[in-house]
């Protein structure tokens, strides 16, 4: 993995990228040892600050009610550096009828996140839901200028003190064609040029994004955002990234969520995780967080390397006020927080991923080829479900040389096909696969360990793999 270039330094400055030695020295502030679950949130060992050493941010959702819940605020305050408002800058709270406008609510959640140092992504000015009804009542000549109204209006108040607003909110049915709604059923899809223009002239400084779910793979939806970005920015119209709401389901990452935000990017718009969260059916198990754990680290893991992803928002701050079980019933434990606001192994993945846990962050890449003295010890756990698995290997260091990068090859049994993998950068997908180290984790002590992980699809056999060696030096199990 290359060195990042960091983005998002400050939240006054937010796009300012930092010089190169602050970037080292941000990095080897955040390289510290997680502490143990129900500590996570002291100084230097938050998400906010290991995804800013990335050059991200890791935001949360937040809503007026939420500012009563003191475990929740006090979650909110130390290991998010965004906040998004959950309800209270949609158009039913802004003008519930035309012309008057209410912002009490989002300017509460605006202060806090002042007082807290977060940025805030302003969610969201031009949506099908939570639309007051009279909008949708509305002669379709005069939908125009009630949407132009309503974006001057809102974007104005918040002028210069949004990082980014989702403009368009989820603009597509699920097979891409256009959400026939009332923007698109008096204006039709010129809509959307029209409010990114509008927003843009009323906040040149906010970054203007569309947001949708549904897109993170390659499918028909993604390919109907990705055919209206190229479109839009081929005409010129101000348009700064596009928001992957991430709504998944335990195990369904989609194999071509990487390639799919990098096609993105190739367009020339930044990319953002915007309402992340897991579900599970419920009740959890240890097994489940697990697999949990595994799909978040992917996701921390597939913006990190991809050049262009600005930052990821989880939806909610813990379990108890995620929306999910409300939505799916049955359905929940999607966050990185329990119920009592202690961290899940979903948020210690999602923080190693972005190296915490590390006490070095050498930045040395390259294997070396079979070192004297060159030995190892792997252990592992397969966690099985019916499709798929997760994995976790862990690598020793039993020789009495330090490694300073290692390639560790084995075989996978037939039918397995990794989908994705954190703490190690993992090719082919199947058959004889060689896992290498990532930056942040290269050096590798005499009687030192280490550990990487991934996920894979199998048709039966969900054995644990056979034959390692380290660096061309054969490896003992146990
Ligand atoms: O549905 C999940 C999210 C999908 N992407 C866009 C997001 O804006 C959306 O957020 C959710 C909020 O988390 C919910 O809190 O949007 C829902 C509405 O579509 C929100 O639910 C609404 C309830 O439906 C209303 O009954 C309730 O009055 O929240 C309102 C305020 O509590």
């Amino acid at each position: 993995m290359s060195v990042r270039t960091l983005r998002l330094p400050s939240p006054t400055h937010p796009r300012r990228a930092l010089g190169a030695a602050a970037a080292t020295a941000a990095v080897a502030l955040a390289a510290v040892t997680l502490l143990p679950t129900g500590q996570a949130g002291a100084a230097g060992t938050t998400l906010r600050s290991l995804a800013e050493a990335n050059g991200l941010y890791f935001g949360t959702a937040i809503s007026q009610g939420d500012l009563n819940n003191a475990p929740l605020t006090a979650v909110a305050g130390s290991q998010f550096g965004m906040l998004t408002p959950t309800n209270e800058m949609k158009w039913d709270t802004i003008e519930p009828s035309r012309g008057s406008f209410s912002y009490g609510p989002a300017d509460r959640l605006v202060s806090f996140a002042q007082t807290h140092s977060m940025r805030v992504r302003g969610h969201t000015l031009v949506w099908h839901s939570q639309l007051p009804s009279w909008v949708n009542s509305l002669p379709g000549s005069q939908v125009k200028t009630a949407m132009e109204n309503h974006i001057n209006n809102e974007v104005t108040h918040y002028k210069g003190k949004l990082y980014a607003w989702d403009v368009v909110n989820e603009p597509f049915n699920e097979d891409g064609s256009f959400r026939t709604d009332a923007f698109y059923n008096a204006m039709g899809s010129g809509y959307v040029a029209d409010a990114l223009r509008t927003a843009r002239a009323a906040d040149p400084t906010a970054k203007l994004y569309l947001n949708d779910y549904n897109i993170e793979g390659l499918n028909a939806k993604s390919d109907a955002m990705y055919n209206l970005v190229k479109s839009l920015k081929g005409q010129g119209v101000p348009l700064d990234g596009v928001g992957f709401q991430a709504h998944f389901i335990l195990g369904q990452i989609p194999s071509s969520f990487k390639a799919n935000l990098q096609r993105f990017t190739a367009l020339g718009v930044n990319v953002a995780i915007t309402e992340l969260d897991d579900r599970m059916p419920l009740p959890p198990s240890a097994d489940k967080l697990a697999r949990q754990a595994g799909d978040y680290a992917s996701v921390v893991n597939t913006c990190l390397t991809v050049s262009g992803c600005v930052g990821l928002t989880q939806w909610g701050v813990g379990d108890p006020d995620s929306w999910i079980p409300g939505t799916f019933p049955g359905y929940g434990a999607a966050t990185l927080y329990d119920a009592n606001y202690q961290p899940k192994p979903a948020y210690t993945a999602s923080a190693n991923a972005l190296g915490g846990g590390t006490t070095s962050p050498t930045p040395t890449p390259t294997p070396t080829p079979t070192p004297p003295g060159a030995s190892c010890q792997v252990s592992g756990k397969v966690s099985p479900w019916n499709t798929g698995l997760t994995e976790d290997i862990t690598i020793t260091n039993t020789g009495s040389t330090a490694l300073n990068g290692w390639a560790l090859t084995y075989t996978l049994p037939a039918g397995q096909t990794v989908t994705n993998s954190w703490n190690a950068s993992l090719t082919p997908a199947t058959g004889r696969v060689t896992a290498t180290n990532l930056s942040y984790n290269a050096t590798l002590a005499p009687g030192a360990a280490t550990s990487f992980g991934f996920q894979a699809t199998h048709t039966g056999d969900t054995a644990f793999p056979t034959s390692f060696s380290l660096n061309g030096t054969a490896c003992t199990t146990s």
